[in-house]
């Protein structure tokens, strides 16, 4: 087990984007901690705005930053809103980064996605391979911006010595996702599909593209304890990927959820909308060497996913798709 080289406990920790999937989960998990945690309201900090986000920091002077404000979405919302997912991600990441770094913030984890790579990287997808080739054009936006965020963390620490890392997770689910069919991933909208297909006893339940492409999936309490670990004990310049190590076809997810949900009727492919990356499998020997492997199996996560689903009630239900505070 490597070192814990920053220790969390009595420092003030900001997780920037606590309202979105991946803050909530890491503000569950920096709860067992001994952290003081601290979370930007909304209506006040817009970290798109350099101005705002830079009084917020200079005003909760925070210690640590996990970066997870971000515009997030599927497939879809990625490919119709090009401008939004470049510009509000630069945006955010650029206004946080420097402010933390004017701030003195003595550790800052950046968070990215494996959609970073380039659309046919060998698999599973090691962290060098970054910028080795020409990337998925239906999410290159988000991408391109993530990038910049992995460039900044590098270019803060080669010129001021700062100690700003970043983690790259594979596709995420979990409590707390975004259900609108329009903005969100392939898990949360198969489970709304497929539970509406229960209720009313549809016989067949739409697929986006061919069911072929290959997804790795990550549940988001492993993240959250995944990049609590690297905050603790990673220092490196290099980015760290964030996985399972497994994957599966979109067409066996698409079953299983069903055996989750209970549908039992026929997936019907509409091959009229994309399959995106073909295969997006990480290669995480690097996390593994340093001590950490997620835990809960996607059988599971599945399950308590669809729990959290259901408890909240009123499926389909359009939830802002982005975290800006
Ligand atoms: O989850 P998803 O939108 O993300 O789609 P990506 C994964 C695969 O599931 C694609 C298929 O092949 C989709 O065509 N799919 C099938 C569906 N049915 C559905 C459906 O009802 N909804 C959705 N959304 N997909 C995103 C990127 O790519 O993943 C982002 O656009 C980011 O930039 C994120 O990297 C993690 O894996 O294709």
């Amino acid at each position: 087990m490597t070192e814990r080289t920053y220790d969390l406990r009595g420092k003030r920790v900001w997780v920037a984007g606590h309202r979105g999937m991946v803050g909530s989960a890491l503000v569950r998990r920096l709860a067992e901690t001994g952290c003081e945690i601290l979370t930007a309201p909304r209506d006040r900090v817009d970290l798109r705005r350099q101005v705002e986000t830079e009084a917020w920091m200079a005003e909760a002077r925070p210690q640590a930053v996990f970066l997870a404000a971000a515009r997030v979405g599927g497939i879809l919302a990625n490919d119709s809103r090009p401008a939004d997912f470049i510009y509000d991600n630069l945006m955010i990441e650029a206004n946080v980064i420097d402010a933390a770094w004017r701030c003195g913030v003595e550790k800052l984890l950046f968070l990215g996605s494996s959609c970073i790579y380039p659309r046919d990287a060998a698999q599973p997808i090691a962290e060098p391979v970054l910028l080795s080739g020409p990337l998925e054009p239906t999410n290159e936006w988000y991408a391109i911006a993530k990038i910049a965020g992995i460039k900044l963390c590098q270019a803060y620490r080669r010129q001021h010595g700062a100690n700003f890392i970043a983690a790259m997770p594979t596709n995420l689910y979990g409590p707390g996702d975004t259900y609108d069919l329009a903005a969100s991933h392939v898990i949360p909208a198969l489970i709304a599909k497929m539970h509406r297909a229960h209720e009313t006893g549809a016989a067949t339940v739409d697929i986006w593209g061919s069911g072929r492409p290959r997804r790795e999936f990550l549940y988001v309490d492993d993240l959250a304890d995944a990049l609590v670990w690297l905050m603790e004990r990673y220092d490196g310049e290099t980015h760290v990927n964030v996985g399972t190590g497994e994957d599966l076809s979109i067409a066996d997810l698409a079953r299983r959820i069903g055996d989750v949900v209970g549908f039992r009727g026929d997936l019907a492919f509409d091959t009229t909308k994309p399959d995106g990356t073909p295969r997006k499998l990480l290669d995480v020997s690097r996390l593994r060497d340093l001590g950490w492997t997620a835990t809960t199996p996607l059988a599971e996560g599945l399950a308590r996913t669809y729990e959290d689903f259901r408890r909240r009630g009123a499926p389909g239900v359009a939830r802002p798709d982005v975290a800006p505070a």
